[in-house]
């Protein structure tokens, strides 16, 4: 009997992942470029015992029979060269209602933990190529801070690679949670219609490839203003493409633009403050610590129903006594 466990942290994309060329082992269509966040992260159990008959799953002590789960189990048991079986037990502490891709968390921690409980010592940078398999973003959970996942075009090279792990610069992301109904388009089918019909598709992979350098300079310079209007631009890229795409789509909703106009305010009024969105209705605002609290204050007069929920830059993953 083995028992493992890990902690990852879920991250936000500041240049977005949209769209795969290869959907069975998720290879992107573009770079994508990210920070892990210290608030949200999931921690997993994995037990490695020969008396099992078969895999188990349970996500904050229910049971789940998850097909994907139990795919990802089966190639690290194939990885590992061993025919036992593991019993998964995750808790997550990614607020469902957040708007952040839990997946990418749980899918960090998974990969983690249950190649070590298969008896795997996978390196990051497998580990990273590991995780992609579960879900995308899951590939740049593995490292802190600011992450790249370079795209590549095969699975060994498709994987992260730490940019910054330690961050010297107070960042922080607010995500304001507007909106609980479950999403309505899946980023996983939302991308792949934007990549299959989207006249415009072909701009965007070029254009947030191209926005990865400029984005790492901006950081280097500690250079906000540059680094807020590279992040915000390339998230209304995606969700113009959305608009785009046959059929269709937006994941805006009407307070999702209010949200997005008060910080646009913010900023006439000297207090720097930018925007991003992912595949849900909630905004993600993206400030220095010096300015936290005033946003954070003027949101809440305007928007009193709605939650705020404030993240630093986090770690990559750990091992867990
Ligand atoms: C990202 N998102 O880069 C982008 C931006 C949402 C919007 O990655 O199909 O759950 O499992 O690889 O990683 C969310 O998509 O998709 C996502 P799959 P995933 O963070």
């Amino acid at each position: 009997m083995k028992i493992v466990k890990a902690r990852a942290h879920t991250n936000i994309a500041l240049i977005k992942y949209w769209g795969k060329k290869n959907t069975d082992i998720i290879i992107p269509m573009n770079n994508s470029f990210s920070l892990t966040l210290d608030h949200f992260y999931t921690d997993t159990k994995v037990t490695y015992d020969e008396d099992l008959k078969k895999d188990s799953f349970s996500l904050n002590g229910e049971e789940i029979e998850s097909q994907n789960v139990f795919n990802f189990l089966d190639y690290v048991r194939q990885l590992s060269g061993k025919n036992g079986f593991v019993k998964v037990e995750s808790i997550n502490h990614v607020p469902t209602t957040a708007g952040l891709a839990s997946s990418a968390s749980a899918y960090a921690a998974l990969a983690a933990a249950s190649s070590r409980a298969f008896g795997l010592d996978l390196s990051r940078k497998d580990l990273s190529r590991l995780a992609r398999r579960g879900s995308g973003s899951a590939t740049r959970s593995i490292y802190g801070g600011f992450t790249e996942w370079i795209g590549g075009d095969n699975d060994l090279n498709s994987y992260a690679k730490p940019f910054q792990e330690n961050v010297e610069w107070d960042i922080r992301m607010i995500a304001a949670v507007i909106n609980s109904k479950p999403k309505k388009i899946t980023s996983r089918s939302g991308m792949q219609t934007v990549v299959n019909t989207s006249p415009f598709y072909g701009e965007w992979v070029k254009n947030a490839n191209n926005s990865i350098p400029l984005i790492k300079k901006a950081i280097l310079d500690k250079d906000f203003t540059t680094f807020g209007e590279i992040s915000e631009e390339n998230a209304m890229k995606m969700h113009a493409l959305n608009l785009t795409a046959h059929p269709h789509f937006s994941y805006f909703e009407p307070q999702s633009i209010e949200i997005m106009q008060a910080v646009e305010q913010l900023r006439q009024d000297g207090i720097e403050a930018y925007y991003t969105m992912d595949a849900g209705p909630n905004v993600k605002i993206i400030c220095e610590g010096k300015n936290s609290e005033v946003i954070q204050k003027a949101l809440k007069i305007k928007f009193p129903e709605i939650e705020l929920l404030e993240s630093k830059p986090g770690k990559g993953i750990q091992f867990l006594d």
